[in-house]
């Protein structure tokens, strides 16, 4: 994983020998939330960025899919690129349509410029308020941009830690779009999921239909971590009651996704296998399964091929 970039120190690279899946995934299922990173001899890291990744190719995503046994990608942007999508619009070429990607853009974004990423397979943008990642994007830039996309029928990813969700209610539910939240908002998991924090989290799905959430990075949220995957006690245990509870009350708004290549982890890189049959865990039936793998993020990026 050589790049002409030097890492930043202590960077984890990507696992490179994944388990394949016990789970069986349904046909058709999607990974809604991953990322390419370069290559950066190809596509260089933004001069602004907060980090310097090893790179992740859309070639090395494909393989893992494959391996996976997962059938489509969702190409979210990373931060490393800044507002450069085109790392993130060649591998959703490479991919002859089995990968639609959200974007990064700026208020200066031309028209044709967000006609022809969405001829490409682009469906979102995202909104990254985690100050570790991105400098501040002023709100009025960000209602500009949300009122151009809705025209084009693509929706808003947002990205916070819990702790912003009070100061970021009002901005989240004034946008004219589905509102996608990544990570299930960053739960702080040693805190209990009856408390305050993830109650205001659930309460912003309840009251409004348009937010949707990515059951995604148990291994990011995680204190009690991965620990005896295949052995008895459960991996990630301490996010599973986040996810479940998650699920079990907004079963048609909810997406999953792998995070490969993993930014920015610092104490291990996870198996994506185990990621994969994390799933079983949160989703514990074929039907709840097919829902988050398949029907609601076809729903939501191909919603010409959806039947649901
Ligand atoms: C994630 C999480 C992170 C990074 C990014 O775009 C990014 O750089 O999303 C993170 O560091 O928490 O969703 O991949």
């Amino acid at each position: 994983m050589s790049s002409c970039f030097e890492k930043t120190p202590g960077w984890l690279d990507w696992h490179a020998g994944p388990s394949k899946p016990r789970l069986q995934l349904p046909a058709g299922a999607v990974d809604a939330h991953c990322h390419v990173f370069g290559p950066g001899a190809e596509f260089a890291y933004a001069p602004q960025r907060k980090y310097t990744p090893c790179d992740a190719s859309a070639d090395q995503l494909f393989a893992l899919r494959d391996h996976l046994g997962i059938s489509r990608n969702v190409v979210v942007q990373a931060t490393c690129h800044g507002a450069d999508n085109r790392a993130m619009l060649d591998a959703l070429v490479r991919s002859e349509g089995r990968a639609r990607g959200v974007a990064t853009v700026r208020r200066d974004i031309s028209d044709v410029e967000l006609q022809r990423m969405h001829a490409l397979g682009v469906r979102g943008v995202r909104f990254n308020f985690v100050r570790r990642l991105v400098d501040f994007t002023p709100k009025d830039e960000l209602v500009d941009i949300a009122r151009r996309i809705a025209q084009l029928g693509w929706h808003v990813v947002v990205y916070f830690e819990s702790a912003d969700l009070p100061e970021l209610w009002d901005f989240f539910t004034a946008l004219p779009t589905v509102v996608v939240i990544d990570h299930m908002g960053r739960p702080n998991v040693s805190q209990p999921v009856d408390g305050p924090e993830f109650t205001l989290f659930l309460r912003l799905l309840r009251e409004h239909s348009n937010v949707w959430t990515k059951l995604s990075c148990p291994e990011r949220l995680s204190l009690s971590g991965p620990a005896a995957l295949h052995g008895q006690a459960k991996p990630y245990r301490d996010v599973l009651p986040f996810a479940q509870r998650v699920l079990a009350e907004f079963p048609d708004r909810v997406l999953w996704g792998t995070d490969w290549p993993h930014p920015n982890l610092k104490d291990h890189m996870p198996d994506d296998g185990l990621l994969v049959d994390f799933v079983a865990q949160i989703a514990s039936t074929p039907e709840l399964q097919q829902r988050l793998l398949v029907d609601n993020p076809m729903r939501l990026y191909w919603p010409e091929e959806s039947t649901k």
